[in-house]
This record gives structure tokens, sequence and C-alpha cells, in this order.
């Protein structure tokens, strides 16, 4: 097999102060960092579907980016092969070690479901041999349940019983091709799970129906021995107008309210979060508070804009406050990590672009990961918000937190202070300049 990134080295760390722009700047895989290397913390993963098929197409433009690798015809089993050599030369040069995946991404659809499932047999058998020559491994799998026009009402949420089946024979395969590739996590992201009119629309029957496709996907999938997690990817719109699974919160009452809590767990994208209206900390700290954290869609959104630009991240601000949330909780393994669900500009069209988006996105994570330590090292934050809610934890306020006190005791303890005190000063902005002071003080 001919090498297809042929004018690209591996990209190795070399520090910020040095020539060659092919390198690692801040991404030291062996660095260790609160007793683990800068590799475990970050255990990141390509998009198959980003990196390896969108080629830049737009709703005004067609693609800039030739995709084929070296094959003739794209869209065709040789190009399905093509895309596994690329996607591991890729992964290799730049020492990623897992890929996630929409069954849609690596075969083109056949004319029924048994054609493209003979498909993905093929190439999944490929892809486990390239798994076990180079150790790389899937991180999760899903489904693609939004671009096939059946699925324009909805997969799970769709009025159709017949357009329900095809989304669980989808599912089904999704998941054994999962289980075959070593994947500890499978995503259902609500692609159009949700509607544009409730002129046309049974919100409720349709929330039920997705449960229940969800509950059957456990029991197959528990039943094939899959010991993983699922995750409910979150995101408020895009492409429907109402999407069911608008953020973390919601998606976790939903979770409780149909008893998938003990099978699922989130997986958390930054520019879902930013589209919901929430920082990208917010929605991690939300799951996270609720023991539900457990991967990361690692991309950035532009706060101008209004849709899901899947950028690569740059923020280092937000991958410092995403790697703070990840060090509380120990990190993402054994079920998730970081997918760089992001994609290259459309101008940014060339090999070498591609190369370039993951060694910033690293670089990014990598610097966020240096500035969490030094901020829970620095400690000055956390002990702020500790202190912040000092009057509970005696007195009157550590009655309430133990549950021992009444409203009328409460009423009491008010009329007894006469006249109120105000809460101590939130000082804001003397916090962002301690993280500040860390993040560039040296
Ligand atoms: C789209 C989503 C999608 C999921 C996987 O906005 O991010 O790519 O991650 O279906
Ligand atoms: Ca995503
Ligand atoms: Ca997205």
């Amino acid at each position: 097999m001919a090498e297809i990134f042929k004018d690209i080295p591996k990209i190795v760390y070399e520090g910020s102060d040095r020539s060659n722009e092919l390198s690692f700047k801040f991404y030291d895989e062996n660095r260790m960092l609160m007793g683990k290397s800068m590799k475990e913390h970050l255990p990141f993963a390509m998009a198959w579907w980003h990196n390896l098929s969108a080629t830049g197409a737009d709703m005004f433009g067609v693609g800039t980016a030739d995709k084929r690798f070296g094959c003739e015809q794209a869209a065709t089993m040789e190009h399905a092969y093509s895309k596994v050599d690329a996607g591991f030369e890729f992964m290799s040069k730049l020492g990623i070690e897992f890929y996630c995946f929409h069954d849609a991404d690596l075969v083109p659809e056949g004319r029924d479901i048994s054609e493209t499932n003979d498909r993905l047999d093929e190439i999944s058998d490929y892809i486990k041999s390239k798994a076990e020559q180079t150790g790389i491994r899937c991180l999760w799998g899903t489904a693609n349940l939004f671009t096939n026009p059946r699925f324009m009402n909805g997969a799970g949420s769709s009025n159709s019983a017949d357009v329900y089946c095809f989304a669980a024979a989808q599912i089904k395969k999704a998941l054994d091709l999962t289980i075959k590739l070593g994947g500890n996590g499978y995503v259902f992201w609500g692609g159009r799970e949700g509607y544009e009119t409730l002129l046309n629309t049974d919100m409720k029957f349709e929330i039920e129906n997705i449960a229940e496709l969800m509950q059957m996907s456990v029991e197959y999938a528990r039943k094939q021995g899959f010991e993983g997690k699922f995750f409910i990817e979150p995101k408020p719109k895009e492409p429907m107008k109402h999407q069911y699974d608008f953020d973390a919160a919601t998606a976790i009452g939903f979770l409780r309210q149909f008893n998938l809590d003990k099978d699922f767990m989130l997986n958390i994208e930054a520019n879902h979060a930013t589209l919901a209206g929430h920082t990208f900390q917010h929605d991690l700290r939300f799951a996270a508070m609720n023991g539900l954290l457990g991967s990361v869609d690692a991309n950035q959104g532009d706060l101008l804009l209004g849709w899901d630009t899947d950028e690569f991240p740059f923020n280092v601000y937000e991958t410092t406050m995403c790697m703070y949330e990840l060090l509380q909780i120990g990190g993402l393994r054994p079920y998730g990590g970081l997918n760089f669900d992001a994609k290259n500009r459309r101008p940014s069209y060339t090999y070498e672009d591609m190369f370039h988006a993951f060694i910033l996105g690293m670089d990014s994570f990598a610097l966020g990961l240096i500035n969490a330590v030094k901020l829970i090292e620095d400690g000055r934050i956390e002990k702020f918000i500790k202190d912040r809610y000092s009057s509970f934890y005696e007195g009157i306020g550590s009655k309430i937190r133990t549950k021992t006190t009444t409203l009328e005791q409460l009423s009491d303890h008010a009329i007894s202070l006469g006249n109120p005190t105000l809460p101590d000063s939130g000082k804001q902005e003397y916090l962002e300049s301690i993280v500040n002071s860390i993040m560039f003080g040296g």
C-alpha cells in the first residue's frame, strides 16, 4: 500500500521555539502531569466523517478538498478502502489512538440494507486488520439516521413505523460494528429527532418512541456482550428547529424519566453547548455533577454565527476549562475520549491543512491540560468557591444542609437578624485575573 501523505513526516513534539511547523508545540505525549502522561490525559480521536469524507461542500458551493486519497472514483468500495488506508496513516503520523464513525462514513450505501451490511462486513474486516497492526481502535460508533430522505421526520421520532424499523436495523448493525472494532461507546445524536411545528407533531408520542428504541438497543447490545456505555449527544437545533436532546440538563431529565441513566452517559460537544446558549464548561459541569459526563466532542463554534461550524479548538480558555472539569472527574476513560468532531475551513483544502488542524487541536488541548493542572495546584479558585458557601457550614446554614430545620425556624432567624447584611463580594474580576496570571504568568 502506497504512502498517501507523502510529504508529511511523523508529527512529534518539538516545543514552541522550533521552526518545523509540522510538529507539536505543546503536546508532548510523554510529559507527566498529576501522575499521568499527556497521552493518557488526552485520549484523542479522529472523526471519520469530517476528516476522511467531508470535502468542504456547503449550500453555496461544491467541495474544495479532494478526499479520494489516490483512488479513481469517490463513493465506491475502492474509495472506502482508500479512506481506511488514509485514516490509519493519518492517525499513526499524529499518534492518535482512536477514531469515531457513522455506518455511512465507512461505505457507500447499497441498493438495500443487506447490500450495505455486506459492504460494512467487508470494510470492517479490513479496518480490524489495520487496528491489529497499529493498535488504533474505535472510540465510539453510531448510525447515520439523518442523511437518507426516509429520515426526513426523524428516526426514533418518525411518524412511520417502517422508518422506525429501518433506524433499528441500522442501529443493530452499527452496534455489531462497534463491538467488532473494540469500541467502548455508542452514540445517539438526535440528528432529526425533533420537530418543525406542533401542528403536525405529537411530541409526547415521539419522545416515548425514542426512549423505546434506546431501550431495545441497550437490550440487544448487552446480549451481544457489549460492556461499554451509550451516550446521548445533546444539540438544541440544526437540522430541526426544536431537537429533543436540547442540552445536558434536558437529556439527563429524559434519561432519568425512562430509566436509561444506568446505561447512558452524555457526549458533550463544545459547539452544541454554545448553540444552546451555554458555555462549553456549563454543559460539561452539568453532566459531570450528575455523574454522567462520558465523552467529549472537542471542537468550537463561532459565536457570531448561529450554526454548527465544527471548528478545530483554538480557544485556550475553553480547552482549559474543559480540562479543569475532566481532571476533576478523573478523565473520560475507559468509555469516552476527546473526539475532534471538527473540520477544516473550506479554503484550507490541502493534506497539509488536515495535519495543521490536528496539530492546532491537540496543542490547544495540551495547553488546556497544562493550565488546568496549574489552576488545580494553585488552589485559589477552589478555595474561593468553598469559602463562598461558608455560611452553610455552621449555625442555621448547616441545619439547612442537614435537613434539620423548618421554614418557621428560618423565618424566626431572619426576623432575629433585624437589618439584613449583604452576602460577600463575588469577586469575579479578581478571579478572572487569577486565571490570566496562571495562564500567562510563566
Ligand atoms: C452533528 C453531530 C454529529 C454527531 C454524530 O452535529 O455533531 O456529528 O457527533 O452523529
Ligand atoms: Ca458531534
Ligand atoms: Ca457539531
